[in-house]
Formats: C-alpha cells, structure tokens, sequence
C-alpha cells in the first residue's frame, strides 16, 4: 500500500507539465502541414479536461470552426501526431498512461467510436504512442460524403485512481482533439451507435477510473471508455507511419 502511495504521488508531480495536443495530420502518409488552428481545432495549452460534464469533453476548450478541411476518401490512412511541448518531443510523460482512441461525427453533436486500443500486447496504447512519436491511424470508413469532425482521445489514469468527482485534484486526465475532415468519397455506411460527450463518460463508466499501480486491477482487464467500436470502422494502429 505505501509502495502504491508512492507511485502515485511521483506520477502527480510528474505530470504536471508532461501533457500532450495533436499536431497535425497526415493522408497515406503524407503530412497536411502544421494543423494548429488551421484544420484543428486547437485548444490554447495541451491540459487535459477532467470535468467529464464540461463542455469541453466535446472538442476541448476551444471548440470553434478553423478555416481548413483535409480531404480525404474512403480507404486513406488518416493519421494523428500528438506532441507535448514541440513537434517530435517526448510526446506525453510515460506516467501517462492509457487507451487513445478516435470518434467521428458529422456535427459534433453524436460520436461513433472507430477506433480504441487500451492495453495490448503488454503495453498501453500510450506507451505505443511515445514509440510512434506521437503518431496513430485509422483507415476512414466508408462514409457518405461531407464534412466531419475526428476527435482524437487519450485518457490518461495516472491519477485516475479515483473520479474528479470525488476528488478534483485527481481524476482520469482527457486530451481531445477534434481536426476538421471532408470526406469526397461518397459511401453508403451512415454512422450509427454514436454518444453524447459530455454525457456518455462518467464516473461509473468503465475505464474512467482505474489503478494503475500496486493493489489495482490486471491491465489485461482494462476497457476504455464508451461503447464498443463501430462496425463500419476499417481499423487502425499506433505506429509510426512517417518522419516528422
Ligand atoms: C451521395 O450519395 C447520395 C445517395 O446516392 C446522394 O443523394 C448525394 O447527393 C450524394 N452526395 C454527393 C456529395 O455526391
Ligand atoms: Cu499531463
């Protein structure tokens, strides 16, 4: 229990400036330029959110349209690359540890999940993550044709050994990035089985609080927040594609 005590305490000093925001994107691996309040829309820091009934569980703290779209049709690698204080860095503090998973929607209003990787293979998603510096893909569905939004999720549990509701100097740390897409393929798969963020993360849900150290749970056990991955999604990894 004191070793837990430790640990948990060494990842809070941690984290305090070891967040993390996405970048930019690329299309079958070609980088679509720095995206940062061009087709992102950036929050002004990399905090996390932890009030899970905050607006800002939608797309951050500054969900307002940017001026850019990235193109793309069914079939392409999307791919997101986060950094921490600058492009290519340490990425996120390895304390961070967690599932990163990505959502799409056509207003922003109803999220269909098409991607989530928690612990896998022995490793977080996150660990991956730092690995791929910062960089992790999905292959767009077959959706019909317009404009979307992807919203890139981590959620990290160092501190999630207990809900922000409970605790609000502790809690899952979110970090979300909502980057705006056009789809000009024009598909049949209309999404379906999508959320409300705020609303579908609480702190009953599974995967919003967990332990990650001594005393806490098998992380083969763990199981990332929300519903289960849409069945028109075309998958994905944490991998590096390309060299930022
Ligand atoms: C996409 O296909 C639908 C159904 O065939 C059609 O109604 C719609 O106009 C098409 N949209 C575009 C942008 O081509
Ligand atoms: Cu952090």
């Amino acid at each position: 229990m004191k070793v837990a005590v430790v640990a948990s305490l060494a990842a809070c000093i941690a984290a305090v400036h070891a967040h993390t925001t996405v970048y930019g994107l690329w299309v079958n691996n070609v980088f679509q330029g720095d995206g940062r309040n061009q087709y992102i829309r950036s929050p002004p820091n990399n905090n996390p959110v932890k009030d899970l009934t905050s607006s800002a569980m939608t797309c951050n703290v500054n969900n307002n349209a940017v001026s850019r779209f990235v193109s793309v049709k069914s079939g392409d690698q999307l791919t997101f690359e986060w950094y921490h204080d600058a492009r290519n860095d340490d990425i996120i503090d390895k304390s961070h540890k967690g599932p990163v998973q990505v959502y799409v929607a056509p207003q922003g209003q109803v999220w269909t999940k098409i991607f989530s990787q928690g612990y896998t293979g022995g490793q977080w998603a996150t660990d991956k993550l730092i690995a791929a510096h910062g960089q992790h893909s999905v292959i767009v569905p077959d959706l019909p044709a317009g404009q979307y939004l992807f919203r890139a999720e981590i959620v990290a549990l160092h501190e999630a050994d207990v809900a922000y509701a409970n605790n609000p100097v502790r809690g899952a740390q979110n970090y979300m990035s909502c980057s705006q897409i056009l789809v000009t393929s024009n598909g049949t798969q209309s999404l379906s089985g999508g959320i409300a963020l705020p609303g579908a993360y609480t702190p009953q849900t599974p995967g919003i609080v967990f332990n990650l150290y001594l005393g806490g749970p098998d992380p083969n056990t763990y199981q990332a927040p929300g519903p289960s991955v849409w069945s028109g999604a075309r998958g994905g990894s944490v991998a590096q594609i390309g060299n930022a």
